[in-house]
């Protein structure tokens, strides 16, 4: 099924796949949502639509909470069939024969229509309030923890050009509301849109669209590299391209079907103490100096909904947006660190603080070889810890991960100290940004590492577990054949909680 094509078929289709609940009694966007929300994202519920919440425009939030919204969202059946998408174009060989060649003409005809379109209108036109009439009050923007400042705007997909190239970037960067014309925007040190403003001479045009179709929304959240235009990406996953219209004030395109636009400025040191905020770190980002954003147009459908997440102590909303992006990016990572076999970033890891890879291993030094290639690539460069098993082991089996840790390391010999660039939310280090890296090397280690012999893993053979699998019923358990060698953890793990 393709994705929705705007913020209103995807709340039809949510609401049809009885994933979305409308709340019609008054809530406050002043910290009730947020614990409305976060007991909902935690026991697994719907996506949420908030008919009144002090505001004549609708508040919806926990779009994304589940693994089956997020594939909804995109369109799949699993997450894994997005990233095989785009694998079967990065993995392009020259095709042999004609039936090859059509499939490969296929393949690039859908990276063509995945850049954007220009049209002349939208509904996102339907009310265009400039200068003096722009509002946010109207807005009923969410102030989410006891410790915020302010009301932030949570889902934004913020679009900027890069002053020399042209070239466009959309982010996701919360603005802190600051009067109802200005907000601040929190472009962390090493995101492409602060790249933009920090280009910039004097003036840079800024737009801000909010209540997007589903994938538009996550690809402003995927870490591009900065000269890849993240609407490219949405087109793509999409299928369709991005519909664009002119800004009213400003220079910039912005989505025709959004529920809500913002355009406006930020200039060259005109800054504001942003902050703190209750982040998806679970603990308050600090207040800090970030560009202020005026306002200088807002357009809208008349009727607009407006979109929030909730972030705190994960797992959050966010955490099925970070797990798009985990599966769609690897077959990216595979094509520089071809050994990879898969990995996974824990949520409780906040996405920056670890990732657990496996690799294919076949010489001395190779899991330290990736550690170094992962804190060398993009975002990922800023992992502040990186655990390496060999390439059977489940690395999204967190217990299996915890066994091989534990059974498999020598910490003298496997543990690898290193330093370098750390997320701008990482508030362990002594100084921000910049510290200690830590990789685990917990694959199985062999002669030629100058280890003792490993000794060999206990496996069942498979004749006798074909064996049990025939006869489980006549041995009277009654249920289905269990599987063997420990891979019914649940089960045991039941077991002994007893
Ligand atoms: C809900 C949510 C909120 C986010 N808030 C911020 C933020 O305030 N500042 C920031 O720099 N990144 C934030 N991020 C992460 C960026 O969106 C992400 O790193 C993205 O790759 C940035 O785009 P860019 O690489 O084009 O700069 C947020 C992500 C999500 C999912
Ligand atoms: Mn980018």
């Amino acid at each position: 099924m393709a994705p929705p094509s705007d913020l209103r078929e995807w709340i039809s289709l949510l609401e049809r796949e009885g994933e979305l609940v409308r709340v019609s009694a008054e809530v406050d966007p002043y910290l009730e949502v947020t614990e409305i929300v976060d007991r909902t994202v935690k026991a697994g519920g719907p996506a949420l639509l908030f008919e009144n919440p002090k505001s004549k425009h609708s508040l919806f939030v926990n779009q994304f909470g589940t693994e089956r919204r997020m594939c909804l969202a995109l369109g799949v059946d699993s997450l894994d069939d997005a990233a095989a998408k785009l694998e079967s174009v990065l993995e392009m060989q020259p095709p042999q024969g004609l039936a090859e060649k059509v499939k490969g003409l296929k393949k690039l005809k859908s990276i063509a229509d995945s850049m954007p379109k220009t049209v002349r209108g939208g509904p996102v036109k339907e009310l265009v309030l400039q200068h003096d009439e722009v509002d946010l009050d109207l807005l009923p923007i969410q102030h989410c923890w006891p410790g915020d400042p302010a009301p932030f705007i949570t889902l934004p997909a913020v679009i900027t050009h890069d002053p020399k190239t042209g070239t466009r970037n959309v982010g996701m960067y919360r603005m802190q509301k600051l009067d109802s014309k200005s907000t601040a925007m929190h472009w962390q040190l090493h995101k492409d849109g602060r790249m933009d403003y920090l280009a910039a001479d004097g003036r840079l045009d800024v737009a801000v669209a909010l209540g997007l179709d589903p994938v538009t929304t996550y690809s402003a959240s995927a870490p591009l590299p900065k000269h890849i235009d993240e609407f490219m990406l949405a087109g793509f996953l999409k299928g369709e391209p991005v519909e664009l219209v002119k800004g009213t004030t400003v220079d910039v395109e912005v989505p025709a079907n959004a529920e809500i636009v913002l355009e406006g400025y930020v200039e060259q040191g005109d800054e504001t103490l942003e902050g703190p905020f209750g982040d998806h770190t679970g603990y308050y980002s600090a207040a800090e100096p970030f560009p202020v954003f005026h306002v200088t147009a807002m357009t809208m459908r008349s009727d607009a909904i407006y979109p929030s997440i909730v972030v705190g102590r994960p797992p959050a909303e966010d955490a099925w947006l970070g797990k798009a992006t985990e599966r769609i990016f690897l077959p990216a990572i595979r094509m520089s660190v071809p050994e990879i076999v898969d990995y996974d970033l824990p949520v409780a890891g906040a996405f920056h603080n670890c990732v657990i890879v496996s690799i294919r291993k076949s010489f001395p030094g190779q899991p330290q070889k990736v550690m170094h290639a992962i804190w060398g690539l993009g975002l990922l460069s800023l992992t502040k810890s990186v655990v390496v098993v060999d390439e059977h082991v489940n690395v999204h089996d967190y217990e299996e991960v915890f066994f091989r840790v534990t059974a498999n390391v020598d910490p003298k010999r496997d543990v690898l100290l290193s330093e370098g660039p750390l997320d701008h939310l990482d508030h362990a280090p002594t100084r921000q940004f910049y510290g200690g890296k830590i990789g685990i090397d917990a694959t199985h280690k062999g002669l030629v590492e100058g280890t003792r012999e490993w000794p060999a893993e206990i496996v069942m053979s498979d004749e006798i577990q074909t064996l049990v699998d025939r006869r489980w019923a006549e041995y009277g358990f009654g249920a289905e054949a269990q599987d063997g060698n420990g891979a019914s953890k649940r089960s045991l793990r039941q077991l002994l909680r007893r």
